[in-house]
């Protein structure tokens, strides 16, 4: 399933008609997508703010505006794919779903799957996703198997359990959710005005860069402005099998056997949709980069606390690694960047934690406290 029958590789849906775009969210530009039997399974995902970042840009030295994905109906950007390829797994008259996750995918399908009546099977790795994320899955009623190792062997698990015929599959390899992914360019050019010089985005299996990537070169066709913006993929460096692979010149992944980062969501060793990756960032002259743990959590800090934007660790390494790239030369001062802020921070309270400081957290009585609010305003 979803695998060229004649050379095996990934698959891609292509578009010969022309359309224009009508009402909110993903399907506004149901011109296109995938059709479904059916009407399509939607809680109004899409249509997230762009919004501007002053300090950030002041920081990184070139504008920089935010597409903010965890204003989705479960906190990322996975919802746009799952609204198409939930609508489609009910058109085949699939009865269960099923999908390898570190986190967002798992809360994603087992929402959209529930509100299509599919029964969610998920394959997550034994500790290593994120609290909120394992809660929104639980609270769908998902069934849970933990799998003993990392992401990359759940995934393994998936692909030998998809095989069986029984369940639909739902991960990035389904071609369906990159296509409700790709929205997200349609949205940044016409919200923008302007093309964007630089698309800053958060790699771990490596579906999304590619979906973003085909979104820009399909956008003329629903009367959108052309735009190629370069593609910069961001990576942690204990997860980096693509920007390690860029940094040596090499042609494929170099895969990481044990992916640690912070970054539960982008700790994928073997990205699956490599080859799409590979391509949109040599089409678009971009790059992979990878950042370290201590740059990520400082992204974190400085759009929580600068810009009041509160995202989860793998969201924040696309801002990490703006800042690395404009140290790197990577991307000039003139430039015009959106960064993809791929899932909001309240899926991840241990992350959330590193952020706090003791020297501004007290505990008082009542009286005490009034003293305390007099003490902290005067200083
Ligand atoms: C917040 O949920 O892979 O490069 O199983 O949750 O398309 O994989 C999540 C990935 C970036 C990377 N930011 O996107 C999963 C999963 C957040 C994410 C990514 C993920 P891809």
């Amino acid at each position: 399933m979803f695998r060229c029958p004649a050379c095996g590789g990934l698959l891609e849906p292509v578009y010969s008609v022309e359309g224009s775009p009508r009402g909110r969210g993903v399907w506004r530009y149901a011109d296109l997508l995938p059709r479904s039997r059916g009407p399509p399974v939607s809680m109004g995902e899409g249509s997230t703010p762009l919004v501007e970042l002053p300090r950030a840009s002041e920081l990184a030295g070139c504008r920089v505006y935010a597409k903010l994905e965890g204003l989705n109906p479960t906190g990322s950007f996975k919802d746009r794919g799952m609204t198409v390829a939930v609508s489609i797994a009910r058109g085949y008259g699939a009865r269960a779903t099923l999908a390898a996750s570190t986190g967002n995918t798992a809360a994603s399908m087992a929402a959209y799957s529930r509100r299509a009546g599919l029964k969610p099977v998920l394959l997550l790795p034994r500790r290593g996703v994120a609290r909120g994320k394992l809660a929104q899955a639980i609270a769908h009623g998902a069934y849970i198997v933990e799998v003993e190792g990392s992401f990359d062997d759940a995934m393994e698990a998936a692909l030998r359990a998809a095989e069986l015929g029984e369940v639909y599959p739902l991960n990035s390899f389904n071609p369906y959710r990159l296509e409700g992914q790709k929205t997200i360019a349609f949205e940044v050019l016409e919200d923008l005005g302007e093309p964007p010089t630089h698309v800053v985005v958060p790699v771990g299996n490596s579906g999304n860069i590619a979906a973003i990537w085909k979104g820009f070169k399909e956008a003329p066709l629903l009367g959108l402005p052309p735009a190629r913006p370069r593609m910069i993929g961001v990576q942690a460096e204990g997860a980096a099998p693509l920007a390690e692979a860029w940094a040596r010149g090499l042609r494929e992944p170099v895969a990481v056997e044990k992916p640690r980062t912070i970054a539960s969501a982008i700790r994928i060793g073997r990205p699956v949709n490599w080859p799409k990756a590979m391509r949109a960032v040599n089409e678009s002259r971009g790059a992979f980069i990878k950042v370290s743990d201590p740059e990520i959590l400082n992204a974190m800090a400085v759009l929580a606390r600068e810009e009041g934007i509160l995202v989860e660790p793998a969201s924040a390494a696309a801002y990490a690694g703006l800042l690395r790239a404009r140290k790197m030369g990577l991307i000039g001062e003139d430039s015009l960047v959106v960064v993809v802020l791929t899932g909001t921070g309240l899926k991840d309270p241990d992350a959330l934690s590193l952020l706090g400081s003791d020297t501004t957290r007290y505990t008082a009585g009542p009286q005490e406290a009034v003293e305390i609010v007099k003490a902290i305003v005067s200083r």
